[in-house]
């Protein structure tokens, strides 16, 4: 079933095979959609090339650094030429210094904590903004979360606090821009093993003990998170906003 034909989704954050964007936009692909990608650097654009190579050798690639504006700008333009109407928008992108993702919370440096606000949370908004002109016929922005934005998990940090404000952000925008159809949601995936994910101090014993713990006693895969975006990106949703999902095995109802 084609559940996306002829819709247009960006998609912001593939950086290898192993990114969560990456799982998500192979389901949209398959459910008919096209796709564009934005890249940042140049490895992750080699990377989406490969990728895409076999499936959709056409996807534009357009390089974007959601810490500068003017890039954003230059990215929906382009997806305005090319699609002429956006459709959906996939955000899975977030960033905070490595050694900031251990220790104390109190020992975020100035610089850290702001680096990881822009990237992580503000870029949303930002990127909301410059795509709404485009969704004229309604659509869909799905973003990735994590349980350490409503929790406190061990080593996390201040990428809890960037995603705790990424998930207000999600609440604010979806009032925004409800009346014009356009809805705004976030994923709470459980962890994955990928490349932001290796930052995170100890991460294998994180996802020990997800496996161990978690109500469905395994790890998440992500094509679950990829079918969970599709869903957020079709009509098959289309009551839903401001909405964070958790597709984490059921780990979040445990105390
Ligand atoms: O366990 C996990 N892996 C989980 C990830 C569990 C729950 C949520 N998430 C979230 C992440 O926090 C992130 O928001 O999912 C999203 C995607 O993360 P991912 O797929 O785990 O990681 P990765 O494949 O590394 O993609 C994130 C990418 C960056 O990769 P690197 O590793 O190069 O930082 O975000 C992009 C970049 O491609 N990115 C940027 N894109 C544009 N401008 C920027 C930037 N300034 N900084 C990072």
């Amino acid at each position: 079933q084609q559940l996306l034909k002829g819709k247009n989704i960006l998609v912001m954050g593939v950086a290898n095979k192993w990114s969560i964007a990456w799982g998500i936009a192979q389901k949209l692909h398959e459910a008919g959609a096209c796709l564009a990608f934005t890249y940042q650097g140049q490895k992750s654009e080699e990377n989406i090339r490969k990728l895409i190579h076999g499936t959709m050798p056409e996807a534009p690639l357009i390089p974007c650094d959601v810490q500068n504006d003017q890039d954003i700008e230059a990215t929906f333009q382009q997806v305005g030429e090319k699609f002429g109407m956006l459709h959906g928008i996939i955000h899975s992108i977030a960033h905070a210094k490595k050694e900031e993702l251990e220790g104390c919370y109190f020992d975020t440096s100035r610089e850290g904590y702001l680096m990881a606000q822009e990237i992580s949370a503000y870029s949303l908004v930002a990127v909301t903004k410059y795509a709404k002109p485009l969704m004229t016929g309604g659509g869909s922005i799905v973003t990735l979360t994590y349980l350490g934005g409503e929790r406190v998990i061990k080593n996390y940090n201040v990428m809890g606090v960037a995603k705790a404000a990424l998930e207000a952000s999600v609440k604010y925008l979806a009032v925004d821009l409800g009346k014009e159809n356009i809805r705004v949601n976030a994923i709470s995936a459980g962890p994955i093993k990928t490349l932001a994910a290796k930052g995170i101090k100890n991460f294998s014993t994180m996802l020990n003990e997800f496996e161990e713990k978690s109500p469905m006693g395994r790890l998440i895969l992500t094509e679950e998170v990829g079918n969970t975006a599709l869903f957020l990106c079709s009509s098959l949703s289309s009551g839903i906003t401001g909405e964070n999902i958790h597709v984490d095995c059921g780990y979040h109802i445990l105390g």
